[in-house]
């Protein structure tokens, strides 16, 4: 396959090298428009990876069967839609990033949409890329036309196991939206690596109430008490992890809270729900973030 990766940081870099090492045609897309992109990363098992990639040729994005999304979710509506104008209607656009809100951002777009949500870890660490942990990538489609590329899911699962399909994709984006509202705030906010949480269960407690109501309204069968045990079993096998959240706000850049959080109070508040566990949470965010953004201006 001809493959686009658009974003070239720590996902998409494992991405790159996954499905180079199958013999799939690559090329980068960087915002600010380069020749080249460089891949420095270290495998799990230690082994390193050095390429260089051609990036943003629009001939090569003209031609691609696949433009895959490794941006994060805010940059992800900006980014694709000008690229999708250029990519053939037929070709997918894979979106792999963390919360959720996106699909209806790109609800214009031609191509078949799919939607992904991934357990893999990878940590950059000044310019190397670690890959830290192996994972689960789940996909399925965001719109009508996505409706069957299994195939694709195979594909990529030979590339970097494991890839599941998944007919209805949202119910895994929703587990991932309610870890993600779980951990990511609370790390930003305590300052603290993922398995410090295991100290602060009542926190946990009511954060997983209220996404609980929010997703039994949006049809979900699920309840506080599972979404709390999923929530534990990420906070442990990820225990030694610096969230993204937490990288973001330690690096003074954009995090993602309105595409978690923020989504799931988007939510609450078009079922009508009052979530203030979380609301609060979102604030005190958006406050930390604005204070290091209002001077960086
Ligand atoms: O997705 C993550 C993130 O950091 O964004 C978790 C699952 C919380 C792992 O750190």
């Amino acid at each position: 396959m001809k493959i686009t990766v658009l974003g070239c940081g720590a996902l998409g870099q494992l991405w790159l090298i996954a499905l180079l090492r199958q013999g799939h045609e690559l090329q980068g897309w960087l915002r600010i428009p380069q020749p080249f992109c460089s891949i420095d990363l270290q495998d799990t098992d230690g082994t390193i990876y050095n390429e260089s990639i051609i990036a943003n040729d629009p001939d090569f994005l003209a031609q691609s069967d696949l433009l895959l999304v490794t941006l994060k979710a805010w940059q992800v509506s900006d980014a694709v839609t000008p690229l999708a104008k250029k990519l053939p209607a037929s070709s997918p656009i894979l979106l792999i990033h963390n919360g959720m809100g996106t699909r209806e951002e790109l609800s214009r777009v031609e191509q078949p949409l799919l939607m992904g949500a991934t357990t893999h870890a990878a940590r950059r660490d000044g310019s190397v890329i670690t890959h830290v942990a192996n994972g689960i990538t789940h996909i399925g489609p965001a719109n009508p036309q996505g409706k069957d590329y299994s195939d694709l899911a195979e594909q990529l699962h030979q590339a970097l196991p494991d890839v599941a399909w998944h007919d209805d994709i949202n119910a895994s984006c929703w587990k991932k939206l309610a870890v993600n509202c779980v951990i990511n705030p609370l790390t930003a906010l305590l300052d603290c690596q993922n398995g410090e949480l295991r100290h602060h269960p009542d926190q946990i407690d009511e954060i997983c109430q209220e996404v609980a109501q929010v997703m039994v309204r949006e049809g979900y069968h699920t309840s506080p008490e599972s979404l709390r045990y999923f929530a534990d079993q990420v906070i442990d096998s990820t225990a030694e992890n610096i969230s993204s959240m937490l990288q973001d706000i330690r690096m003074q850049r954009h995090t993602e809270i309105d595409y978690i959080t923020g989504y799931l109070l988007r939510r609450a508040r078009a079922h009508g729900l009052v979530l203030p566990v979380n609301n609060r949470l979102y604030e005190r965010v958006k406050r930390k973030e604005s204070e290091y953004e209002r001077i960086g201006t």
